[in-house]
This record gives C-alpha cells, structure tokens and sequence, in this order.
C-alpha cells in the first residue's frame, strides 16, 4: 500500500501527476462519501472498501464490503477519527452481500442511516438504521424500506423540512432492471439497451414524517437538455448512471450524479426536488480509478465536494476518500474540478 504522503501516481498517459487533494485517511480504505455538518462538527459516511479476492467484472462483485465505519473532523483540514464499525452486514437480517455506498440524516434527536445491500436473492434495496449517536453504532430496522431498490440513497431536506431520498444506479446497481415496476431477474446487466430511448432516470422519493417510510411511490428525476427533451440513453458523456446528490443553492435544485462509464460528474438544476432538471454540465473530470462518486456540503459559508480516487491502492475497488473546494460561478454554474494539478 503506498503511503499516504505520496502525492503522485501513474495516469492512464502514463505521466507523472499530481492530485488535487490527499486521501483523509489510509489506516483503511473509504469510498462514497457522503459528508454532513452535525452539532458543528463533519461527519463523512463512506463505504469501507475492502479486498475480498473477487475479480473485477460490470456487475461490480469486487465491491464486496461488509461493514461501515463513519469518519468525523472538527472543521475541513483537522483530524481525521475513525469512530469503528457503525454497521456490520451481520446485524442487517436481510443483508445478502455488498454494503454499498450509505447517506446519513438527522430528525429530531435520531439520527438515520440509508445503507444499500442485496438481499439474500441478490436484489438490492436500501435500508435504514437509527443512533442518537451521528457515528453511531446503529441499529438496523428488520426490513428494507418498502418500495425501495437499486443503490446509492442521498437524502436531501429542504427548507420547508420536507425530505427526499434519491436513488438509482445502473448496471451493478440494478436500475434497468426495474423499468417495469417490478424486478425482472433476467433483465439487462448493463442498461436499457434502447439508445435512442430517454435514458433511465435518477429515482427521487418523498419520505415520510417517521423518515424510514417513502410517502408514495418512487418518481423519475428526469434530466433533460436545454430544449427541454429527457437526455437520450446513447448520451453517455451527460446521462445518468449512479451516486446522486442533492443540494440547494441560491433557491435552485442542483441534481449531481455520476455518468459512471464516461467517469465524469455533472450537474442538473431545477425549480423543484423533484425536477425535472436541466442538464448544466461537467463539473468534476475523472478522478483515478473507475468509479467517481461525491457529496457536496457547505460549511460557514464555503463549499466543499468530498470525492474519493484510488491514490492509495491504484485498485478500483480499494479507494480514499478525500475533501476540496467547490465554487459557484455568480450566473450559478458550477467551477470545473480538475483532479490532478
Ligand atoms: O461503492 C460501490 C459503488 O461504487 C457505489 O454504490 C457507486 O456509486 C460506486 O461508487
């Protein structure tokens, strides 16, 4: 494992490079941050990426993790604790395999958990835990979130106090295969298939005062271009693919999420949570490693994107969890983050 004060790694030319940022810890390997301010303090909610000798294929199976251990820091630049292990797969009565990429939430004196896993007929859905601790140990409730599937929840409270959960990953993540409302085993491994068709769209669900309950089904958070069409399965470079986040700025709803195989994250706005969103753009290039997922916060009155890369492993699925600034441009688009300096 390389150790954490190296700052620089091969690209894919094969040149020198340096990163943007540092991994926030390397006594273990974190990914997916999800990143929220509690009591004044960051607390970052990433997968715990582990080596399970399971060679990498579309499907994801490498990305065998089983357990999470939430980080915490006083402010942006100190200490990095590593509070334990917060959730073990073993404790989840409905857990198969894969504990993927969580997202954390605070109500009234509880605070909540959003975890995926697959059950055990190796369907994902996303569960919830509770703590009055915000880097717990939680308890998770005995059943997944009824009507939830796929993967990758961030959950997003406006400022009316309304919540919403947003969902969804393709391929490994199982969204196509839920086109129909049900889950069809045998359904594409990769996505729709029909290219000239709207791409599958990033899900969005209200939730319920009790915050482990969706109020009504799941809808469509539909991206469409600037002509106002839904973007097109083909579009590879600007549809959706996984790891969404929601936030707020300036009264307008910024959609962030992952194109997955083009490896970039773009941005969205819209008028509403639940869309639709107009597509804006890039506005992170591909980090190192297959997968680029964030969270986006602000903290006294600075922006910041949480990422992860692989600087530590140079393995897809052995990944670090790092910080750096975010900018809004004054005409609300969003500054380009190069990875590498
Ligand atoms: O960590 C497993 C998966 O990789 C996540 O759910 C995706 O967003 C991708 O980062």
């Amino acid at each position: 494992k390389t150790p954490a004060s190296a700052d620089t790694s091969k690209t894919d030319t094969g040149k020198k490079t340096k990163y943007l940022s540092q991994p926030l810890i390397s006594s273990i390997y974190t990914a997916d941050p999800s990143a929220h301010v509690f009591n004044g303090k960051i607390y970052i909610y990433p997968s715990h990426d582990i080596n399970a000798g399971i060679p990498e294929n579309d499907n994801g199976d490498h990305f065998a993790m089983r357990d999470y251990h939430i980080l915490s820091m006083d402010s942006i630049g100190g200490k990095v604790t590593d509070n334990g292990v917060a959730l073990d797969i073993k404790d989840i009565p409905w857990a198969g395999r894969q504990l993927w990429a969580p997202d954390a939430a605070y109500k009234n004196g509880t605070y909540y958990l959003y975890f995926p896993v697959k059950d055990k007929q190796d369907v994902f859905h996303i569960g919830v835990a509770t703590s009055a601790n915000p880097a717990g140990p939680f308890k998770a409730e005995p059943q997944p979130i009824a009507g939830s599937y796929s993967i990758d929840p961030a959950v997003f409270t406006d400022t009316d106090g309304k919540t919403y959960m947003y969902f969804g990953g393709i391929w490994g993540g199982q969204l196509q295969r839920w086109i129909t409302g049900k889950y069809e085993p045998n359904g594409s491994k990769t996505d729709s298939k029909q290219e000239d068709a709207p791409a599958i769209s990033c899900k969005v669900a209200l939730l319920k005062p009790d915050m482990k309950n969706f109020d009504g089904a799941a809808k469509n958070a539909v991206i469409v271009d600037s002509l106002g069409k839904p973007l097109l399965t083909k579009d590879h470079n600007r549809r959706f693919f996984e790891g969404s986040w929601m936030h707020k700025y300036n009264g307008k709803y910024y959609l962030t999420y992952s194109t997955g195989d083009t490896h970039l994250l773009c941005y969205a706005i819209g008028n509403s949570p639940l869309g639709p969103f107009t597509y804006k753009g890039v506005f992170m290039k591909p980090v190192e490693g297959w997968t680029t997922h964030h969270s986006i916060i602000e903290i006294k009155g600075k922006w910041y994107i949480f990422y992860h890369d692989t600087q530590l492993s140079g393995k897809t699925h052995l990944r670090n969890v790092k910080v750096t600034t975010l900018e809004h441009n004054a005409d609300g688009s969003i500054k380009l983050i190069d990875p590498f300096l």
